[in-house]
């Protein structure tokens, strides 16, 4: 590796303990440890994410760049793209992950024709190819990016003008080769501007018609090119545009079964995107898990006073143990893991805030896992839940599920009185003291 971006960090952050007082050092974040029969790695595979952290300069819609990001500077050349990576895999080394995540303008200059973009993507995942080898860091996902460039203004799937979905398929293509090729775990979509800002000219049904037409033109790529990974759908209920049409795993769930692709997609679970929809992360991973949906999350969260996407580094133990509770209740990660799309505030201006801000938010999942699995192993919540329902199991329960029930048979036995209802607890504030009491006492 060349010169050390990071060189304030000396080596790869190592773990010092819940007591230990070190700043660049994991408190509870100790990769070997076994946690429920798994090395904590294993459980968590985190990833890094190239955006947020190599090509964002600190820029919002207020003001201009505030970070130190030299390859930046020159960001339409090769030698900029090879600086950039090699910063991004030093810090991916130190930090001592596994995986790593990104869109294919993060690692590529766009160039001028579609030609130039493809021949620069080609370039730097064979760059991207000699770094993974030589480090052991490998990629969790791959995606596109359709929603930046000013041809995607009005969409990319979902545009008016076919020319702009035929632009987005052949960058899909690229992208979706290059995840295969660098052997990605998985293949993510957010659609960032398939939705619209005004009703007053937008036909919804024919957008939507495109969107799946789209969608299964990359179902059949992903089979005839053999890649195996899944493909995970990113919901999100707004922001870039007013309504995105992935508003939350319920409605693409819905989607994906009016338009028969079940079987080719699962989800990719953002906290912060719960929130703007309404919902807690718990009930988006929960829905998901239910429904043999669950692949990935993105693990950054947003601000409780505000309404848009600050992909904060995560900080709350309280709501990633539940999350992560729902994961190991449907079995833990298989081909997904912890991405962290998160980035530093604006003010953030020192090069080691990306490692406190990376260090914090991997303890914080690591010690949501530890919670999870004293919940999930002693069985805390789950006992209680199925003798909530034990009654389904029994005669009039698997008769009415099973079809031997009608209306008119229920009347019959309810006005006979021979079916009475006897109340039972939900028990809620006990299951939330028992939470509570796993977060306050794991080590
Ligand atoms: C935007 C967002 C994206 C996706 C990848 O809110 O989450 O960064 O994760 O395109
Ligand atoms: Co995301």
């Amino acid at each position: 590796m060349t010169e050390a971006f990071f060189s304030d960090v000396a080596g790869r952050v190592p773990f010092g303990g819940l007591g230990g007082d070190e700043d660049v050092a994991y408190r509870v974040y100790d990769p070997d440890r076994i946690v429920a029969g798994k090395r904590m790695e294993d459980h968590l595979r985190i990833a890094v994410c190239y955006w947020h952290s190599f090509a964002w300069s600190g820029a919002d819609v207020f003001g201009d760049g505030t970070l130190d990001r030299p390859w930046l500077q020159d960001s339409a050349s090769l030698d900029a793209a090879r600086r950039k990576m090699d910063a991004a895999f030093e810090f991916f080394t130190k930090l001592g992950v596994p995986f790593f995540t990104f869109h294919d303008v993060d690692i590529a200059p766009q160039g001028e024709r579609f030609s130039d973009f493809a021949r620069n993507l080609e370039t730097m995942v064979e760059e991207a190819e000699k770094r993974m080898a030589e480090t052991g860091v490998r990629l969790l996902w791959g995606t596109a990016n359709l929603f930046s460039h000013p041809r995607y203004a009005a969409g990319a799937a979902t545009n008016p003008d076919p020319a702009v979905f035929a632009h987005a398929a052949a960058q899909v293509r690229h992208a979706l080769e290059a995840t295969h090729h660098l052997g990605g775990q998985n293949y993510v979509l957010w659609g960032g501007r398939e939705g619209y800002e005004s009703l007053l000219n937008t036909r919804l049904a024919h957008e939507e018609r495109q969107l799946a037409r789209f969608l299964t033109m990359v179902a059949e790529h992903k089979r005839d090119i053999g890649f195996e990974g899944p493909l995970l759908i990113e919901p999100k209920p707004a922001e870039p545009t007013k309504h995105q049409y992935d508003h939350d795993a319920a409605t693409v769930h819905g989607f994906l079964a009016r338009y028969d692709l079940l079987d080719e997609f699962r989800l990719n679970l953002e906290v912060n995107h719960a929130t703007l929809a309404g919902h807690s992360f718990h009930h988006e991973v929960a829905y998901a898990v239910e429904h043999g949906l669950f692949g990935s999350i993105d693990a950054n969260r947003g601000d409780e006073q505000n309404g848009w996407d600050t992909d904060q580094f995560p900080n709350s133990v309280d709501e990633l143990s539940l999350a992560m509770y729902e994961i190991l209740r449907g079995g833990g990660f298989t081909t997904g893991g912890c991405n962290f799309d998160t980035k530093l505030r604006r003010q953030s201006i020192d090069r080691t805030d990306l490692f406190h801000g990376h260090i914090g938010g991997i303890d914080t999942l690591a010690r949501a896992l530890l919670v999870a699995a004293e919940l999930h192993e002693r069985e805390t919540l789950s006992a209680a839940r199925a003798s909530r329902y034990a009654d389904w199991d029994g005669e009039l329960g698997a008769g009415i599920l099973e079809g031997r029930e009608t209306l008119a048979s229920l009347e019959r036995r309810v006005s006979a009185g021979e079916i009475v209802p006897t109340g039972r607890s939900g028990r809620q504030e006990l299951l939330e003291n028992r939470v509570n009491a796993a977060i306050w006492s794991v080590s």
